[in-house]
């Protein structure tokens, strides 16, 4: 025993006979992997006595700031004074440092830690916000009472590789109230991604208060019941009703919330497809006038927004005029994907329409139908994005695409120099299985574990490499048909959207997987300090 309290010593000495410096070259538990990350001999002590100094307008950075002490005091009880304002730095200080003229990246920071204290310095807000989440992860993983924590002596430069770094989230097939989507919105935080896809609208529930148009939630935000099991094979209903709604206020609180930490909230409004809850709301909206029923089942269905009906992109263009007040976002997403054609085939005011504007078939009325809304939203200075199947009949001259059946659709749009958004369901679909099915909760299908997730590379081989610019990024997409409560999508989403972070903030050649469960290993003990649900099976291997 006697000899063993003297080993770390003798080891150090040793270690200091060979010039071997103890924690130098030692990496840092980043996620996602930070482009560059030096460490050197040493720690900086930090303890309650050491002041957290900040150059900016503290109204502006609030957040940030608060992000690291009250970490300090949560996590390691350190409880310092408040932070406080300074032009410099001082000795033994942790300095958030904006400086317009740093040379980093947009979105970037650097990071200095070293005997005379922490310096992170950006040129951006968003920055020094990332800086922090990489500070924090520098410190001791572990939680508890201390009277001070080292943090290793290095330098990290960062940036991120791609500006969209995005997750969804279907709040349609099951409501997810309010506080969860901060809770969402904080674990994004965490991993450094940046954008929230809200989808917001779908047949089974319509879950955004429109002023103009009070039916959507009075009616379409209910369903009267819910199939039970898979959707495929299943004929059984709950017999419960199921509803729920963001009002206007909530939806303000959560971009503000959002904001704050630096997540662009893109809405998603589906048109003409997965519209059951608008049509059952406002029947003349359908092709037949119904009537119609808020979804109970999974799948596609055949009524649609009419559009041969002048009324339906009135309505359309009223709905967006409110979502615009509410979503300063530069993209709004329209949807567009699995819309049938059946009943624009049948309907008279379709295939007027189809003559009237001289289209060759149901495929160009759709494309008719996006051009339209684009024409809409680039009016209002805004852009717009919709899954791949916005392609088939003309895309949209400024249209984005978000691919999703596979990468064709993004390739595709990319070489028609439109931005492009990856997502395919082959790596990017966090609703399908991550392990045996026989072993886990009832999904949709698929099978996306982990490693598969972080294989993905967003670049296809394909492009070339101006043609690779218009790739905006990638994201997860959390559908959640078979998520009844926000513990099961934080099951499905974690740690999942730590890989998906990595592969959308960190260079390609610094990836590497067994490196990455290493130090998910420790972000691991920050989910549970954190009560998120996360799925172990990877650690149980
Ligand atoms: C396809 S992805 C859909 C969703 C479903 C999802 C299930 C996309 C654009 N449409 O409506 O929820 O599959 O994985």
């Amino acid at each position: 025993m006697k000899y063993l309290k003297f080993m770390p010593l003798c080891l150090f000495s040793l270690f200091s006979l060979l010039g071997c410096k103890a924690n130098e070259g030692e990496p840092l538990d980043i996620i996602p992997k930070p482009v560059s990350a030096k460490t050197f001999e040493g720690f900086f002590t930090l303890s309650s006595a050491t002041p957290v100094l900040y150059n900016f307008d503290f109204e502006m950075g609030s957040l940030l700031i608060e992000t690291l002490t009250n970490h300090l005091s949560d996590y390691y009880k350190i409880e310092g004074s408040a932070a406080t304002y300074s032009a410099k730095q001082s000795k033994g200080s942790v300095f958030l440092k904006l400086n317009p003229d740093a040379k980093v990246h947009n979105e970037g920071y650097k990071l200095k830690v070293n005997k005379r204290g922490v310096v992170l310095e950006a040129k951006e807000l968003s920055g020094l916000f990332y800086g922090v989440q990489s500070l924090i992860q520098m410190m001791p993983a572990e939680s508890g009472a201390y009277e001070s924590i080292e943090i290793p002596f290095a330098v990290v430069e960062d940036y991120p590789r791609f500006s969209w770094r995005g997750l969804h989230l279907d709040v349609c097939r099951h409501f997810m109230p309010k506080e969860f989507i901060f809770k969402y919105l904080d674990f994004m935080a965490m991993h450094k991604l940046n954008t929230f896809h809200f989808h917001l609208t779908e047949d089974q529930g319509w879950r955004i208060e429109i002023k103009k148009y009070p039916l959507l939630t009075e009616v379409g935000s209910k369903r009267k019941e819910t199939i039970v099991g898979h959707g495929r094979s299943s004929k059984e209903y709950d017999g419960t009703p199921h509803g729920g709604f963001y009002t206007q206020e909530d939806i303000k609180e959560i971009v503000k919330y959002a904001a704050e930490r630096h997540i662009t909230v893109v809405p998603e409004i589906e048109m003409p497809g997965h519209a059951l809850a608008a049509l059952a709301s406002y029947p003349h909206l359908g092709c037949t006038g119904g009537p119609y029923e808020v979804a109970t089942k999974w799948g596609v269905f055949h009524d649609v927004m009419c559009a041969g009906k002048e009324s339906t992109f009135e309505f359309l263009e009223n709905v967006l005029a409110e979502v615009l007040e509410l979503f300063p976002s530069e993209y709004i997403h329209i949807g567009g994907d699995e819309c049938p054609k059946t009943k624009w085939k049948e309907c008279p005011l379709c295939q007027q329409r189809i003559k009237d504007e001289g289209l060759k078939d149901e495929h160009e009325l759709q494309s008719y139908f996006i051009q339209r809304m684009e024409r809409y939203l680039n009016s209002k200075g805004r852009k717009l994005i919709g899954w791949d199947e916005i392609l088939e009949g003309g895309l949209a001259p400024n249209a984005a695409v978000m691919s999703w059946r596979g990468e064709a659709g993004g390739i595709e749009a990319a070489k028609q120099k439109h931005n492009v958004v990856m997502s395919p369901g082959s790596h990017c679909y966090l609703d399908h299985y991550q392990a045996d099915p026989k072993t886990e909760p009832l999904a949709i299908g698929g099978f996306t574990p982990l490693d598969k997730i972080y294989s993905y590379e967003p670049v296809p081989d394909s492009l070339s490499v101006e043609e690779s610019a218009y790739i905006m990024g990638a994201q997860g997409n959390v559908w959640t048909e078979y998520m009844k409560t926000s513990d099961h999508v934080e099951y499905m989403v974690y740690p999942r959207a730590a890989a998906l972070a990595e592969v959308v903030w960190s260079p390609k050649a610094e990836r590497s997987y067994a490196e990455f469960l290493d130090r998910l290993r420790k972000l691991a003990r920050r989910y549970e300090y954190y009560g998120l649900n996360y799925s172990r099976v990877e650690f149980m291997k």
